[in-house]
């Protein structure tokens, strides 16, 4: 079928393809960093992830140097039509000097803002609380040590200053999303100490105004290690994100595996004034699987096209697999979540709210289901033919090509 006709299918419903198209290229999508090399990063110490997460897998081909990451990131930009943003975490700094957590400077990421503005892509930021002889005990800035806690907030300081340089230096407000491990294995019993000193610690982290960043807090339910009690929980965090207006991130992996996440972008949009997604797949647990064009991120991407919330979420990824390609990784999932938005964007989004209103349910039924046949992968290719980027069987090869000419690092 040509695009031609997929579109006048489309337009038989009511639906404007082009104008899908013309609003996916506006919406960026900020990839991870640590997808490209199992979230080990560039300090000089080695140790695993610690705080709960995990990579398994040993596939050639992790990057181990600010300059292959880069290389990576350049050859997966060029594979996903749009427009792109990369989300750094503090541990890939890129300098010679070895500063502990509580003593990164700007200097240290300068070179990956040379780089994005090269690229033309606009960075997003997150201080990093786990991988470090401090988060040991998996509690940083909720640790009943007033030394460990102030260390924290030291770090988180500077990352929110390093933030905002990012942001003026690139002429677009970079994210800071601040995850902390924080948590207890076996039941705690003084759970409100433990919060009330997050809370403090958030406090004194934040104090300081910037204009080119955004504040945002991360909740979960539960990480290995700390099963009983995470001191950052959602309910926590909702309340400090309204009383401090702060964006709250919603991880799809942070929830019980029965909770619609997109269902609570409704709510929680009525209190906060905007939102960062940390778009996920969790199997069983919060294992952080490259993300599928399954049902969880359509209903995702239809909640964000449907309440009219593009404009104040702030969309990223988070899922790391090293199983597979690392590079191929990246493009498959931040593909599928443009598919996601793509399909949302092309349904009669006004006929099915009339059928709702009008309580019409077995109209929007037939809608809901009879639009699953429409040729939204024709739209989708033509997309991709207008970006220069590959679609179909060819994306094979060049995925394919990238590996091979990786799989040799040691
Ligand atoms: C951990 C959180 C957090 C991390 C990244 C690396 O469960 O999801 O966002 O995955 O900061
Ligand atoms: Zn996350």
């Amino acid at each position: 079928m040509s695009y031609e006709s997929a579109k006048a299918q489309f337009a038989d419903w009511g639906v404007d393809a082009e104008a899908a198209m013309a609003r996916l290229a506006t919406i960026p999508i900020s990839m991870h960093c640590w997808q490209g090399d199992d979230v080990v990063g560039f300090e000089t110490k080695t140790g695993s992830s610690g705080g709960g997460i995990q990579a398994t897998g040993n596939h050639p081909g992790r990057a181990r140097t600010p300059d292959e990451l880069r290389a990576d990131l350049e050859f997966a930009y060029g594979q996903i039509p749009g427009s792109h943003r990369l989300n750094l975490h503090a541990m890939y700094l890129d300098t010679d000097a070895t500063p502990d957590r509580d003593e990164i400077e700007y200097d240290h990421f300068a070179p990956w803002v040379d780089w994005a503005k090269d690229q033309g892509i606009g960075l997003d930021f997150n201080p990093t609380f786990f991988a470090h002889a401090k988060a040991d005990d998996n509690l940083t800035l909720s640790h009943p040590d007033q030394g460990i806690r102030d260390f924290w907030v030291e770090h988180g300081r500077r990352s929110r200053e390093i933030a905002d340089r990012m942001g003026s230096e690139l002429g677009s407000a970079c994210v800071n999303n601040i995850w902390v491990p924080d948590g207890y294995k076996d039941i705690p019993v003084d759970r409100i100490a433990a919060r009330e000193r997050l809370e403090a610690s958030l406090n004194t982290m934040l104090a300081a105004a910037h204009s080119d960043m955004l504040d945002a807090v991360e909740s979960k339910l539960f990480g290995i290690g700390v099963e009983a009690c995470t001191v950052g929980s959602h309910e926590f965090y909702m309340g400090y994100a309204i009383r401090n207006g702060t964006l709250l991130c919603l991880d799809m992996g942070h929830f019980h595996p029965t909770e619609s996440v997109s269902d609570k972008l409704s709510s929680i949009a009525l209190s906060v004034p905007e939102i960062l997604l940390h778009v996920s797949r969790p199997m069983r647990w919060d294992s952080d699987h490259v993300i599928l064009l399954n049902d969880d991120i359509l209903s995702m991407a239809q909640e964000l096209v449907f309440a009219d919330l593009l404009d104040r979420t702030r969309i990223g990824l988070d899922f790391f697999d090293a199983t597979i390609s690392r590079t191929a990784a990246w493009v498959i999932g931040t593909r599928n979540m443009q598919k996601a938005l793509l399909r949302a964007l092309l349904l009669p989004q006004a006929r099915l709210k009339d059928a709702e209103t009008a309580l019409d349910h077995t109209t929007r039924l037939i809608m809901t289901e009879e639009t699953k046949d429409l040729p939204f992968a024709e739209i989708w290719q033509e997309f991709c033919a207008r970006h220069d980027t590959a679609a179909g069987s060819t994306l094979i090869d060049e995925l394919g090509r990238y590996q091979t000419h990786v799989a040799n690092r040691g």
